[in-house]
């Protein structure tokens, strides 16, 4: 795509937003920002920008005067569809691209694409490990934090891509072409901005939409839906994990080992030498076992990796012992089902805190292992009433007005051998910037009262 002499309306002005302005401006377009925070509040993205180029900013969400002279349109991940810029420059038919359509033009190495609602950013992140421990040269990036506008305009050295990609960067795609894509599983999440599961879901599928005979595409032999989603796809090759059937070609969990079992192929893959916890895991861990042996990764390297990597930041991890009760920050659990998995991976008794901003998805669904594995719930935040009105009173339930205060309740109300689970089942806006804060912020506790010693004395001081 031709960008010089352009005028690109860019809305957003986060991580992605600056990485694509400043890969328009290097390449001669005229940029326009949009976004709804005001100027004087964008100090530093403004400074990341560069100072570099033809810029022009303050432009509001309503302002729009200005598609008149706008050609093209990128909004940024977090902007909605319903955004006005977007609804009336869809209506004057303006093309809008996400930032991950626009990146993947120039990409020139092979893209392993992620998706599902849960798992991403561990399997992502895993495939990469894999990769690079097999001697390979790898890029990571897309949602997990690296916008891949900011790889394209460098050398591009790498052997491969490997991008973890949201519903929400699919959202504006019509050419992306990852050689391998995946799609994990799907359940209800950001439903404020899709509107439905469907739609949801059927913006997962986009990412295998332009992938022909070469490629391979990864499914969830688990989701109902996967088997007509098969029917329908274009990829050359279509492998399947699962963790609860046998399957007769892809992997699944036989007995004690991860069995990859096709026409040339039979493998084995022992659990005890996984280190990472939980069936959610096992289903991330087969996804990135195709996805690697396609690219000629050797069993023996793949279950090096599996032996060592123990997880990412803020998914079920370990945060610290206070008092014999096992905290873990499980921040990045911010849909319902997320905390379903979270739950599902401690047999309890448990102190579950949930809260945060809502974002759609039913509670209820936790019913059963809150009655089998969950001491005492405490609900937080915005979302607090919400969640009470869903699944209040199942076990004992405690309300806090904040994140820090629940931790608090949660200590004084978790007795030796408890674990304390933070997976909010929501988005983190109502009090936090964004998931990692939240989690670092839970952590930040934890540790201090480790420090700080015997219960009694922490909670006044963390006023
Ligand atoms: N903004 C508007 N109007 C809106 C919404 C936002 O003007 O309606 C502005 C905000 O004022 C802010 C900017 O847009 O200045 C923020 O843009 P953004 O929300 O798209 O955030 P980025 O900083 O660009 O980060 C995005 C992803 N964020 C979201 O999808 C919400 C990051 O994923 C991603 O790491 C980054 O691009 C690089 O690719 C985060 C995320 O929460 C981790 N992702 C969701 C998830 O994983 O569930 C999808």
């Amino acid at each position: 795509m031709e960008m010089n002499g352009k005028t690109v309306l860019v809305i957003g002005l986060g991580k992605t937003g600056v990485a694509t302005a400043r890969f328009l401006l290097e390449r001669g377009a005229r940029v326009l920002i949009a976004d709804e925070k005001l100027v004087c509040e964008l100090g530093d993205a403004i400074d990341a920008l560069g100072g570099a180029g033809d810029v022009e900013l303050g432009i509001g969400q309503d302002d729009m005067d200005v598609l008149s002279r706008t050609d093209l349109i990128v909004p940024s991940p977090g902007v909605p569809p319903f955004n006005p810029l977007l609804v009336e420059g869809a209506g004057r038919r303006i093309p809008i691209v996400s930032e991950l359509e626009l990146a993947s033009g120039y990409v020139k190495k092979p893209i392993i694409a992620i998706t599902g609602t849960n798992g991403k950013t561990t399997t992502t992140t895993l495939i990469g490990e894999m990769l690079a421990h097999c001697g390979k040269r790898v890029f990571i990036g897309g949602n997990i934090g690296t916008p891949l506008i900011s790889y394209v305009g460098g050398r591009q050295e790498d052997d491969y891509v490997v991008i973890e990609v949201s519903s929400f960067q699919l959202q504006w795609v019509r050419n992306f072409h990852p050689f391998i894509a995946m799609l994990l599983n799907v359940s209800c999440d950001h439903l404020d901005y899709h509107g439905s599961l469907e739609e949801y879901r059927s913006i997962k599928e986009r990412i295998f939409a332009c992938q022909g005979s070469g490629d391979l595409a990864i499914l969830n032999a688990d989701d109902p839906a996967s088997v007509d989603l098969a029917g329908r796809l274009s990829a050359g090759r279509v492998v399947s994990f699962s963790s609860s059937s046998t399957l007769k070609e892809g992997i699944f969990v036989d007995g004690e080992s991860l069995r990859y079992r096709g026409a040339e192929i039979d493998e084995q893959y022992p659990v005890e030498q996984i280190r990472l916890r939980g069936v959610h895991n096992l289903e991330n861990v087969m996804a990135g076992i195709l996805a690697v042996r396609a690219c000629g990764c050797p069993p023996a390297g793949i279950i090096d990796v599996l032996n060592r990597f123990s997880g990412i930041a803020h998914r079920i991890e370990f945060s610290g012992r206070v008092d014999g009760v096992a905290y873990y920050d499980d921040s990045k659990g911010t849909n319902v089902d997320a905390v379903y998995r979270a739950l599902e991976s401690f047999s309890g008794p448990v102190v579950l805190l949930l809260g945060g901003r809502y974002k759609g998805g039913d509670f209820g669904i936790l019913a059963e292992l809150l009655q089998e594995r969950v001491r005492v719930l405490i609900v937080f935040g915005e979302a607090a009433e919400t969640i009470a009105a869903m699944i209040g009173g199942i076990v004992k339930t405690e309300r806090a007005g904040d994140m820090k205060e629940a931790v608090g309740m949660a200590r004084d109300n978790a007795s030796s051998g408890d674990t304390v689970l933070l997976s909010p089942g929501c988005s983190s806006f109502d009090e936090f910037k964004n998931y990692e804060e939240r989690g670092s912020v839970f952590k930040d506790i934890v540790e201090r009262m480790g420090r700080e010693g015997r219960k009694g004395t922490w909670t006044d001081s963390l006023q």
